[in-house]
């Protein structure tokens, strides 16, 4: 399972934003892992991208990298509707596998996915919720578990986009952003989603004709726990994900922005960011470099796993009907053994 090195051969699907991302990643910071294919149908993207990667191969499918033998695991960075056709043959050919969020874009197909992967002799795929790796995350879920400030009470979070590209539409509030927040806070809290439902201020007049945003996303924990989102995909001034939890004794809070601080012409100011790659790129890092030790140590996985995609797509099914109004039921499913 490696190069003449002893390197992770590992293949790259998707030359976009997170590919290329990740392809860098993986070639400047990832210990034991090389970048030995890019596996893109766009020619010139997969040659930009894999000039990134020195060594690397370029393939227009994953099926003809599998069947040249180039990898020996898969880092899946297409968009969430083209995720199954490349974790199939991938499951088949029985590669571990970092599929970035979501598993797939509905609960029927990630089920279909769960089942092909029951057929191995134990979990291949890590899903890429990265937040789950960002120190930050870690010390509130540290400090929610030991008690310390009492019982958690409420998370209010603020989840903003500069703006979004021309593909992204409405659904995708839910599916491709607060996805984020309905993975990590059950993860924070320890406690799954019971109801959900999406409250509209005001639209902001510099959103996009299709999209009616921001969107307050209110959701009931089954322990109580109140969590509100602010999720703005038109926000403009930058890119921002922030977090408060309210205890019984205090609050905590998360996502502030940090670094230098600057004084100038009777104004203070502290740089933010400008997307996603960027506010989280050690978080990324983390995630990255984790999962490439559990696959060379064997273990496959060390993060979320398809069940928890697949808990995640039923949540964002429930989002998704709440954007039309009401207060919506998260239906549940019991874990199965394979995924304790
Ligand atoms: C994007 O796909 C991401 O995953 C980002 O983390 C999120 O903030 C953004 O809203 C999504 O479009």
């Amino acid at each position: 399972m490696e190069n003449a090195q002893g390197d992770l051969r590992v293949g790259v699907v998707g030359a976009g934003i997170m590919g290329a991302d990740h392809i860098s990643r993986i070639a400047r910071r990832i210990s034991g892992a090389v970048v030995s294919a890019v596996v893109e149908p766009d020619q010139r993207k997969a040659d930009a991208a894999a000039a990134r990667a020195p060594g690397a191969a370029t393939f227009a499918r994953i099926e003809d990298a599998i069947a040249a033998d180039a990898v020996d695991a898969v880092l899946i960075a297409v968009p969430g509707q083209f995720h199954e056709p490349v974790l199939v043959p991938a499951l088949e050919a029985r590669l571990p596998i970092l599929c970035e969020k979501p598993l797939t874009p509905d609960s029927t197909s990630a089920r279909r996915v769960l089942e092909l992967e029951q057929t191995l002799d134990r979990p291949h795929i890590q899903v890429g919720f990265m937040r789950r790796f960002d120190a930050e995350y870690s010390a509130l879920r540290e400090l929610i578990r030991s008690e310390e400030a009492g019982a958690l009470l409420m998370v209010r979070g603020v989840h903003r986009n500069p703006s979004v590209p021309e593909s992204y539409m409405g659904s995708m509030m839910i599916t491709d952003s607060v996805v984020h927040e309905i993975d990590v806070v059950p993860w924070l809290a320890g406690s799954a989603i019971k109801t959900i439902e999406v409250k509209y201020p005001r639209r902001n007049s510099l959103a996009p004709e299709r999209l009616r945003e921001p969107i307050l996303v209110i959701m009931e924990l089954e322990n109580g726990v109140l969590v509100d989102v602010e999720m703005s995909a038109s926000a403009q001034f930058g890119y921002q994900v922030a977090t408060e939890a309210v205890f019984e004794r205090g609050v905590a809070r998360i996502g502030q922005p940090s670094g230098l601080q600057q004084w100038t012409d009777g104004r203070f100011s502290i740089r933010d960011h400008d997307t996603y790659t960027t506010r989280f790129a050690t978080a990324y890092d983390t995630q990255v470099q984790r999962w490439v030790d559990a696959v060379r140590n064997g273990s496959l996985v060390d993060g979320p796993n398809a069940w928890d995609g697949f808990v995640v797509a039923l949540a964002c099914e429930a989002g998704v009907r709440a954007l039309e109004g009401g207060v919506v039921p998260v239906d549940t499913a019991v874990r199965p053994p394979f995924y304790a």
